[in-house]
């Protein structure tokens, strides 16, 4: 059986766990906190060599980045699938899912530190911050209406973009700049509540939920925060 490392509170690690629900994929978690290295588990750092959550181990070897690990996913259980079929559709899901990584996800990350250990970004940070999401934020109208799903008329990989990421995006926003940048999103909102009801992404939360006070404890343990 496939066996995915990593840790329920990563939204990163949570981007194949939710495919693998979505498509009724058996797999096994094995837990893994990040800050791999010398003083925490050295050797996870042969399945990630940057010691990256997550990682899939398959019979063949493991698979590092969570692009590359859906793109096996997908290939090797074709049922129930995340991707369209035509080339056009399959292009446009990947376009949203990978700008919600790049322009959402990665604009905020640079914050996380910051929302885990109580402390300010600075202020250069948050200004680009608040410049780029907006920026972001008005060009994501234009990928998406945010009708029933995130793109066309089925479950994709841009839900499971949109469902893991957009919502750190608003605690930073919601934190550091007193406002939710995406609320300016028609349609969003609605989507959201509604992506929150699936069964498998219930799971994911409740999972995160469990996870959080270890993950919480490895840090400190870790980095003392
Ligand atoms: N590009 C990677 C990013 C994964 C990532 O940044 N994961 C975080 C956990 S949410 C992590 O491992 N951080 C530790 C680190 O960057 O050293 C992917 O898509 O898998």
């Amino acid at each position: 059986m496939i066996k995915l490392h990593g840790f329920s509170s990563s939204n990163y690690y949570n981007v194949p766990k939710l495919a693998l629900l979505e498509k009724g994929v058996e797999f096994e978690e094995v837990l893994s906190y990040t800050g791999v290295g010398a003083k925490y588990k050295p050797e996870y750092l042969d399945k990630s060599p940057l010691g990256k959550v997550p990682a899939l181990e398959t019979p063949e070897g493991f698979i590092s980045e969570s692009r590359a690990i859906l793109e096996y996913i997908e290939a090797m259980y074709p049922s129930e699938p995340l991707l369209p079929t035509s080339p056009f559709g399959r292009a446009k899901v990947q376009e949203l899912a990978q700008f919600i990584e790049l322009y959402f996800e990665l604009a905020a990350r640079r914050m996380i530190p910051n929302l885990l250990s109580g402390t300010q970004p600075s202020p250069s940070v948050l200004k680009e911050f608040d410049t780029n999401i907006h920026k972001a934020t008005a060009a994501l109208a234009k990928l998406s209406s945010f009708q029933s799903f995130a793109y066309g008329d089925t479950f994709s990989l841009a839900d499971v973009a949109a469902i893991l990421n957009l919502p750190v995006v608003r605690d930073v926003g919601k934190r550091f700049l007193d406002e939710d940048p995406l609320s300016a999103v028609p349609g969003l909102d609605e989507y959201c509540a509604q992506m929150e009801e699936r069964p498998h992404v219930k799971t994911i939360r409740a999972d995160a939920k469990a996870d959080s006070p270890g993950f919480m404890a490895h840090l400190k343990a870790l980095y003392g925060i």
